[in-house]
């Protein structure tokens, strides 16, 4: 069994899509562990984007994902770091799979309605920011 740390990021929520997306997820055997809403701070938000730092696309990506409610939650599953990142698609919905969450509802690069973490190493980093050691 694996954890992954996702964001149901600003976009969705502002759409109505936080229920049509944990239902892929949950569709696909991954099982909610944990899970809330919150509007991050900037100074959190660089935390989590922390590898981003200096790229061209660092600043307006900390403006898009501290402009509202976002929501956190931990997945479960065989998998599943592997398993949600195919199922969340290409980070540029253009590029992304049909059937995919950035396919069906991205806007663009930035505005992508999900973030899921990359390794096993980014996950428990990303876990232990959001929710903490318990939950590990
Ligand atoms: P992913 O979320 O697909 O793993 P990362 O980790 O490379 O993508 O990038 C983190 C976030 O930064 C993306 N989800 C997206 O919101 C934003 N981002 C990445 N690349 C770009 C880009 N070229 N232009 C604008 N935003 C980007």
């Amino acid at each position: 069994m694996e954890k992954s740390l996702v964001l149901i990021k600003p976009d969705a929520v502002e759409k109505n899509l936080i229920g049509k997306i944990i239902n892929k997820y949950e569709e696909n055997g991954l099982k909610v562990v944990a899970l809330k809403m919150e509007t991050i701070s900037k100074e959190f938000a660089c935390r989590h984007y922390e590898e981003h730092i200096g790229k061209s696309f660092f600043e307006p990506l900390i403006i898009f994902i501290t402009k509202g409610p976002l929501c956190a939650l931990i997945l479960e599953g065989k998998n599943a770091i592997e398993k949600i990142r195919e199922i969340n698609g290409s980070t540029n919905p253009e590029e992304a799979k049909e059937g995919t969450i950035r396919k069906l509802y991205a806007t663009n690069n930035r505005e992508n309605c999900v973030h899921a973490s990359d390794s096993i190493e980014s996950a428990k980093r990303e876990i232990k920011l959001w929710f903490g050691d318990s939950n590990l």
